[in-house]
């Protein structure tokens, strides 16, 4: 994976393809094809883009439609340049809320999904979700990862962690939330999801370099024993009889299941349903979820 930095540098404080200076946005084009040309040399077969300045602090300084507009047309230039120059390059969009800017475009996994699909190149973009990224804005990470994999969108991933509702902490992987981390470990293992595990994460600053490398053991310690605890998931009895309970069907639904027809839709509205007894059904999750925490606890 490659990466250009299109956010310290002061050049880029109002962003670089969503920049309002005609000067910066071009720089940022210069820029990222020279660092899209080393990293193509050294082999990279993945581009991410994280644009921390690309936002605002104020609305009054820039129209948020000519922005997307910018960052499209900046995609789009850069997606054919890679196939002008023959690389097999692909690109992995990142997002993030806020933090170095006000408000950042394209806040949420989400809003870029939606955004890769008005592209000239879709099939070539994909994203890049970060665990604290999505923590902040108070979401869940797995389901931006779901949707992501959903649409044959998650190109790489960035792991760490996040209290929610903070500034960017960018913790060791697992250090905060151990049962969002375990529900996401055990999503790319049943998926099969072949990418590179990236931790996008910085040790406690107390640390000296032994603090670093405690940091940097744990972050791939705390993904492989959550594997393992995935694994006691699918093969344990007692919470796979449960699942079985709560996912069981009876058919007798079938006849309404399937793509739309008038005869279907006519039928379905017919049909008398006991809205009482629907209501009345326990649903036994927290049974379920207390398995999942006695499983995480290391006691079963
Ligand atoms: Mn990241």
């Amino acid at each position: 994976m490659a990466t250009t930095n299109l956010f310290s540098d002061p050049a880029f404080k109002d962003g670089a393809f969503t920049a309002n200076d005609p000067k910066v946005r071009a720089y940022a084009l210069h820029k990222t094809m020279h660092a899209i040309d080393l990293g193509a040399s050294l082999g990279a077969e993945l581009y991410v883009f994280w644009g921390g300045r690309e936002g605002i602090d104020t609305d009054a300084a820039k129209d948020p439609v000519d922005a997307i507009k910018r960052f499209r047309d900046a995609i789009n230039f850069l997606c054919e340049y890679v196939l002008d120059q023959g690389y097999g390059l692909k690109f992995a969009l990142e997002a993030k809320p806020n933090e170095p800017r006000g408000d950042i475009y394209f806040p949420t996994t989400g809003s870029y999904l939606g955004f890769i699909e008005t592209l000239d190149h879709p099939e070539m973009v994909g994203v890049n979700p970060e665990v604290a990224h999505e923590h902040m804005a108070g979401l869940n990470f797995l389901h931006a990862v779901a949707q992501a994999w959903e649409a044959g969108k998650l190109f790489h991933i960035d792991l760490n962690d996040q209290n929610y509702a903070r500034f960017d902490q960018d913790w060791r992987f697992g250090a905060q939330n151990l049962k969002q981390a375990f529900f996401l470990v055990k999503f790319l293992e049943d998926m099969g999801y072949d990418g590179s595990r990236h931790f996008d994460a910085h040790a406690f600053r107390t640390e000296d370099v032994e603090g670093v490398k405690d940091f940097a053991r744990g972050c791939m310690r705390t993904y492989l024993i959550l594997k393992e605890r995935a694994a006691r998931f699918n093969a344990d009895a007692e919470i796979q009889g449960l699942l079985a309970e709560i996912q069981a069907d009876d058919g007798s639904m079938d006849k309404f299941k399937g793509a739309y027809t008038a005869e279907r839709a006519s039928a379905l509205k017919a049909h008398p349903f006991d809205r009482v007894a629907l209501g009345q059904r326990g649903m036994k999750y927290e049974k379920l979820d207390q398995l999942v925490n006695e499983l995480l606890l290391g006691v079963r």
